[in-house]
């Protein structure tokens, strides 16, 4: 009883937050978005285009209507949309042949065998999603926009990747300040299939379940500085694997070419950064592998205050706390 007593005392100065326990929670912090697609901000491309904005809103119902576990809706892109992703596709193959790094290159070529990657397809999120499966147990989920860092993260840690469907404004084909298809198919679904990669994706996860608002933040900065803008060193060469890079031709050139903003990861710098959304990065961080960031994530992840340890259990597909006191 007297343990009892000690840990209710201990978990009085923890505020609990609200997480998924089950996967189908996932259901309930879809409609929760930032930017909503409907509601895009004025200076935006496309906020002036009423025919971008129909469009918008329903790619915004699929993911209002979308339910775990179900397929993911098959989207008849437009002319319009095909031809903006093939001049970002094209683009960008250069120089993923230069500066990606060879998770990345072994990885893409399944994608176009097995998911009809091309220059004139825009992907489905279903049949990448039946593709993750099978490689690494991440699957996806559409989403209407951005979600806030806490709600984004704590998907992961079900290996379920929320996944914007709609395409960037034609009018700037190489920009968007919110992530879209194209970022998500040509940056991050690369990596999400290898195995190692997808075990850091998950822990980052993991560890936002339960934390502060304060220590999600520098989760996302982790985030942010890694999955988004990383650079890693392969046989001696400084190489790619951000997604934001694999999917910005402009800026991950200069992140290639300017070793002046090349920096060895450093948790406690990253932490202080800003994340630069319209802009490019400041600097650009060097791990050596993603074992290394994973050590890193953990060094982090030991500092989180919950008066509980959490775990992922695959067979039930749900979160469980353990005990820590
Ligand atoms: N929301 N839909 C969506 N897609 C992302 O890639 C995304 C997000 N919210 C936050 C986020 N990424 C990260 O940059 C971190 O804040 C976790
Ligand atoms: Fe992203």
């Amino acid at each position: 009883a007297s343990e009892e007593v000690s840990s209710i005392k201990e978990s009085d100065e923890y505020e609990y937050v609200w997480f998924p326990r089950k996967i189908t929670d996932l259901d309930n912090i879809a409609h929760r978005v930032l930017i909503l697609g409907e509601e895009l901000d004025d200076d935006s491309p496309g906020s002036n285009d009423p025919e971008y904005r129909k469009r918008r809103k329903m790619f915004t119902q699929v993911a209002l209507n979308y339910k775990q576990g179900t397929p993911i809706p098959i989207i008849n892109y437009l002319p319009s949309e095909k031809q903006t992703w093939g001049k970002v596709y094209k683009k960008l193959s250069s120089l993923y042949v230069k500066y990606a790094c060879r998770e990345f290159l072994s990885n893409f070529p399944l994608l176009s065998m097995y998911c009809n990657y091309n220059e004139n397809n825009i992907p489905q999120l279903e049949h990448v999603s039946a593709f993750l499966k099978e490689t690494t147990g991440f699957t996806l989920r559409p989403v209407a926009g951005y979600l806030s860092s806490r709600d984004f993260l704590s998907g992961l840690a079900f290996r379920v990747f929320n996944s914007t469907q709609y395409v960037r404004h034609p009018s700037l084909p190489f920009y968007t300040p919110e992530p879209d298809c194209i970022h998500e198919l040509l940056g991050h679904m690369p990596l999400l299939a290898d195995r190692n990669f997808a075990a850091f994706s998950q822990e980052i996860g993991l560890a936002s379940i339960g934390a502060s608002n304060a220590e999600v933040e520098k989760l996302s900065k982790l985030y942010f500085f890694t999955v988004e803008f990383g650079l890693c060193r392969q046989e001696g060469v400084v190489k790619a694997y951000g997604a934001g890079l694999f999917s910005s031709a402009e800026e991950f050139e200069h992140a290639m070419t300017t070793p002046e903003k090349q920096r060895e990861f450093n948790l406690e710098q990253i932490m202080d950064m800003e994340c630069k959304v319209t802009t490019f990065q400041d600097y650009y961080y060097i791990t050596e592998s993603f074992t290394d960031a994973v050590q890193q994530l953990r060094q982090y992840a030991a500092n989180i205050k919950r008066p509980f340890g959490v775990r992922y259990n695959p067979y039930t597909q749900s979160i469980e706390t353990v005990s820590t006191t």
